[in-house]
């Protein structure tokens, strides 16, 4: 999508500091980490968010899963623990209309869901 932020960080038009890619997931560091690990996790290909994402196959939507746990990973937290969050819509303050799982971790996470 043409103005669509992270469509932006994916094709390499706006730099980001990249965790891991492939042909259909990108995961990078959050602009404004809310944990000592916070990645953003999303799919190459736009989708606006969960309620658009039932149109999307299986497949591509556990391989974003499977790239959180990954990046859970590479990144040291597993052992420690660590949060997935996707925020879709105006009332979860979801920013960028691009589905995205935030990946957060390195730090003890307050009990409260929101
Ligand atoms: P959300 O509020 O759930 O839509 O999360 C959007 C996240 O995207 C937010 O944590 C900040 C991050 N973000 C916004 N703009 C940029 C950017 O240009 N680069 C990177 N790396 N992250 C960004």
């Amino acid at each position: 999508m043409n103005d669509c932020l992270f469509c932006k960080i994916a094709a390499g038009e706006i730099p980001s500091t990249k965790v891991y890619e492939d042909d259909e997931a990108l995961a990078f560091r959050d602009i404004a980490p809310q944990a000592p690990v916070h990645v953003l996790v999303i799919p190459k290909k736009h989708v606006s968010g969960w309620y658009d994402a039932q149109h999307e196959s299986d497949a591509m939507l556990a391989h974003l899963m499977r790239t959180a746990a990954a990046v859970a990973k590479s990144e040291g937290i597993v052992e420690s623990g660590f949060r997935v969050v996707s925020n879709c819509g105006a009332d979860a303050q979801q920013s960028v209309r691009h589905l995205h799982l935030h990946v957060l971790g390195g730090r003890a996470m307050s009990g409260e869901m929101a």
